[in-house]
């Protein structure tokens, strides 16, 4: 439970972004030594928000394994006195522990949900603090996502099954903020559809006294009053609703006001998009309406920042998409920043919102990544443990993510494994967590080519299957028409489990500049539009087909290996936004005549 730091009338933030004090710690001394109670020795400056690994010209930095320490000062407003003050972090990837001056105050598992603490027994208004928090980016077989160090002759390696650096550090705002002792705690709001009017249920919940209350204020997006609301629940009617539709994020605003008789203690506003989600057959309807998905599996990836949350990028990346006439994107491979959430609700962009579980699959590897030889789940690897840790992260993103209208359908793995008797174990509660976490919005999971159409026992518990598939890339490489035959012959098969398919990964690694007059040359220019080509005649030709995200939006960075140059070469741009071939050649389809 937990609301996103917010100004108000009753609520005020610091930002704590800007450069820390920062240290490695590979041999993990600093607890010991208590690194927490003095300034950081040797320390070097670090920003926040921003991956730690791009920013030092070092590969000790940049392939760190193990713990590093931040740290800085604030001053607490003296006016925060009487308050109850909260220390706010975004993001730490991928755990943290926190502490303000000498007293420890938090700990947090996962690298892409928020977590708070309430420190106002820890700091005094009107002087300084210090903040110090480790971040350790090991991962091992109960992370989320999954990964394993191993001890070599020259020092600690961290390997792992997924495609992507594995950047760390504090990547999204930290923030302390102050509201009333009595406050607002959360709030969930499902928005429903009746004729033209819309229909908001909500569910404050405040720890405050009993003699408090809470009243409700809806504004529509030009600050007129539409709703009013007494009590901590209840359902609010617009008539002639504007609805939130793919293209079009009008937000209402709820504003939560809880009272001590007259006395206002605490305000919140929470932007509310009214619209439906809903499966039906073969059918992906928002507001009752078919969708179709076009966009990308996106990263949050860029030079020098790495992983660290930019708003520049974040414009420039939702200006390119409206460029090209993508409608949607998944947050490949975790939960986005809350920023990126935001942006999408307010400019219709349809979400597919993912949780950190990727890598779980021991098969893939193949030479692209370097730890083989494991089985995904078993009593040493992926385990019961994993399984809660995946549990919370489900949970987590959820409670983060419930009340955005541009999130449509929750991912809660990519490309794990699922065509064993383990993995269907493994997978069936989860999905049951999704749904008791939420109840309106579909579920499902990213299915991988290792697990093909009549093999996999996942799926079953899906409400939509999504599928990432590279016929013509990693095999039939360099044979579309062999690719397109193997491609339209399984999907045909899927396309009998009377379920929406959402396409959410196709793509061919594409060196920018390199061309070829000849067909079917792989790495160049043409390649990637042919191969595309050929994917949209075979989508083309399967009514369940509701979406295509290719795969991906930019090149991206990840670990070295034999099969990647330079990173991972499928993006649609370059790592620097700058488009390939397939960008305009996807403009023309995804556009048309617009
Ligand atoms: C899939 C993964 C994705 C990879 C992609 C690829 O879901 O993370 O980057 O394939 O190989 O296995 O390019």
């Amino acid at each position: 439970m937990m609301l996103r730091p917010q100004d108000t009338s009753t609520r005020e933030r610091k930002n704590l972004n800007g450069l820390w004090q920062f240290v490695l710690d590979p041999d993990r001394r600093g607890r010991a030594a208590g690194w927490q109670s003095a300034a950081l020795v040797a320390a070097r400056g670090m920003p926040v928000p921003a991956s730690y690994n791009d920013v030092a010209a070092d590969a000790a930095v940049r392939d760190h394994v193990g713990p590093v320490w931040y740290q800085r000062t604030v001053w607490v407003p003296a006016g925060w006195a009487g308050r109850r003050i909260v220390l706010h972090l975004e993001s730490a990837t991928h755990r943290a522990t926190v502490w303000v001056n000498d007293a420890e105050v938090v700990s947090h598992e996962g690298g892409y949900t928020p977590f708070e603490v309430d420190v106002t027994d820890h700091v005094t208004p009107g002087r300084q603090s210090r903040i110090t928090v480790e971040v350790d980016n090991t991962l091992t077989f109960q992370t989320i996502p999954p990964g394993l160090v191993e001890e070599t002759d020259h020092g600690k390696r961290q390997r792992y099954w997924h495609d992507f650096f594995n950047y760390a550090g504090l990547h999204r705002s930290v923030w302390l903020y102050s509201t009333d002792p009595a406050h607002l705690s959360d709030v969930t709001v499902v928005t429903d559809l009746d004729g033209t009017d819309g229909v908001i249920h909500y569910d404050v919940t405040a720890e405050a006294g009993p003699d408090t209350r809470v009243t409700v204020v809806l504004h529509d997006a030009e600050g007129n009053q539409v709703a009013t609301g007494e009590g901590a629940d209840g359902t609010l009617t617009v008539p002639q609703v504007h609805r939130w539709a793919p293209g079009d994020g009008y937000l209402y605003d709820l504003e939560l006001l809880l009272w001590r008789g007259e006395d206002l203690l605490d305000s919140y506003h929470q932007s509310v998009g009214v619209r439906t989600v809903r499966v039906d057959g073969i059918r992906f309807l928002i507001n009752d309406e078919p969708f179709y998905f076009t966009g990308f599996g996106k990263h949050e990836d860029v030079p020098v920042i790495g992983k660290g949350h930019n708003d520049a990028y974040l414009v420039h990346d939702f200006e390119l998409l409206d460029w090209i006439g993508a409608n949607s994107f998944r947050t490949s491979h975790y939960p986005y920043s809350e920023d990126v959430i935001d942006y999408a609700d307010r400019h219709g962009i349809v979400l597919i919102d993912e949780t950190a579980a990727v890598g779980l699959n021991m098969g893939l590897g193949g030479g692209i990544f370097g730890a083989q030889g494991y089985t995904t789940f078993s009593p040493e690897t992926a385990n019961e443990v994993t399984q809660q840790v995946h549990a919370q992260a489900i949970r987590e993103l959820i409670a983060r993510d419930k009340n955005h209208p541009s999130v449509v359908l929750w991912s809660i793995a990519n490309e794990p494994e699922s065509e064993t008797e383990a993995a269907e174990h493994y997978f069936r509660p989860l999905f049951d967590v999704a749904r008791e976490a939420d109840p309106t919005r579909p579920v499902g999971f990213v299915n991988v080519m290792l697990a093909p159409y009549g093999t996999c026992r996942v799926s079953q518990f899906a409400d939509v299957l999504m599928l990432n598939r590279y016929y013509g890339w990693y095999v039939q490489t360099g044979d579309l028409d062999a690719a397109e035959a193997a491609w339209e012959a399984e999907l045909r098969g899927w396309a009998g489990e009377n379920k929406p398919i959402i396409i959410t990964e196709y793509g061919a690694d594409t060196y920018p500049g390199l061309h070829s007059v000849v067909a079917n040359s792989p790495w160049t220019e043409e390649y990637q539009v042919e191969y595309l080509d050929m994917n949209h005649r075979v989508f083309d030709r399967i009514d369940a087909v509701v979406g295509e995200q290719v795969w991906n939006f930019a090149d991206f960075t990840t670990s070295s290996g034999i099969m990647r140059v330079g990173g991972n070469r499928k993006g649609v741009f370059t790592r620097d936004r700058q488009p390939k071939a397939a960008a305009h050649a996807l403009r023309r389809r995804w556009r048309g005549g617009r």
